[in-house]
């Protein structure tokens, strides 16, 4: 058996929540990360036939069946991942239609998922279903953003643009824009159900006064999303509060969709 400390998904995931972290996306046990593997991706790391423990999901994923899962810890610091990755993180298989999750690797303190593990199961069964090559939930509380929530109407489209807006890069990286939640109570069945609705038309679900959901092929795309929908925001931040002179105008927007081979989201440019 090889070492799964080395094993490509294992490094990436470790620079990938340290990166998040040094970011300041992640305070404490802020934020949680889910990584769906593929047999081939595991086999020779772990013996899938020996199941260290069962953990009961209480929620249903039928689509997500016999589906693997690197994913954060819940109450686990990513701060900390680097140091210690078979105690903050967890190789999980989802079994009984997604009821219970088999643990392979890891959670070694006797440990178990993030708390937002109904979201993140939810949403990738959304994802999958527009994008078969989705494999990343990523859930982080960047300031920006979360600041965006407290001052800027929360109509998805009005926020859509309003980002789209603050970079030339923003409307290239997320065509398909930003979704919003309203506040909702975190780590339930509930708001797992409304991110994966809110999932199935935008990578980027906005918690508002919480955080942001981000989903993608790969662990640097969903990064980079989420940077980039930050950086916006940050903009945002910056001059709210100043006379507007400048913008980049809908037909500058259009431009750039021609240029880089995009879309916008339909209704969202005039
Ligand atoms: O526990 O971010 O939403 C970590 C969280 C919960
Ligand atoms: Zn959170």
């Amino acid at each position: 058996m090889k070492d799964i400390l080395t094993a490509p998904f294992m490094v990436e995931m470790i620079r990938t929540v340290t990166n998040m972290y040094n970011h300041g996306w992640d305070e404490r046990n802020g934020g949680n990360v889910s990584l769906m593997l593929d047999e081939k991706d595991v086999a020779g790391y772990i013996d899938p036939e020996n199941v260290l423990r069962v953990i009961p999901t209480g929620f249903s994923a039928p689509s997500l069946e016999g589906r693997y899962f690197l994913v954060t810890g819940t109450g686990k610091y990513f701060k900390n991942v680097q140091y210690a990755p078979d105690v903050n993180l967890g190789l999980v298989r989802l079994t009984d239609g997604g009821a219970n999750a088999q643990l392979l690797w890891g959670f070694t303190d006797g440990g178990r998922f993030t708390s937002e593990f109904p979201a993140h199961m939810m949403s990738h069964a959304a994802r999958l279903t527009v994008n078969p090559d989705n494999r990343v939930i990523m859930h982080c509380h960047p300031a920006n953003l979360l600041a965006m929530t407290y001052v800027h109407d929360l109509n998805e489209k009005a926020f859509t643009r309003t980002l789209w807006q603050m970079c030339t890069e923003c409307i290239v990286v997320f065509p398909d824009g930003v979704n919003v939640l309203p506040w909702m109570l975190c780590g339930t069945n509930e708001i797992g159900e409304a991110t994966a609705e809110k999932m199935l038309s935008a990578r980027l679900v906005v918690w508002s006064q919480h955080g942001i959901y981000g989903a993608g092929t790969d662990l640097d795309e969903t990064f980079g999303l989420i940077e980039t929908a930050e950086k916006g925001a940050e903009i945002y931040m910056k001059i709210a509060h100043l006379p507007l002179v400048n913008t980049i105008t809908d037909e500058q927007m259009h431009q750039l969709e021609k240029r880089f081979g995009v879309t916008a989201r339909e209704g969202y440019l005039s």
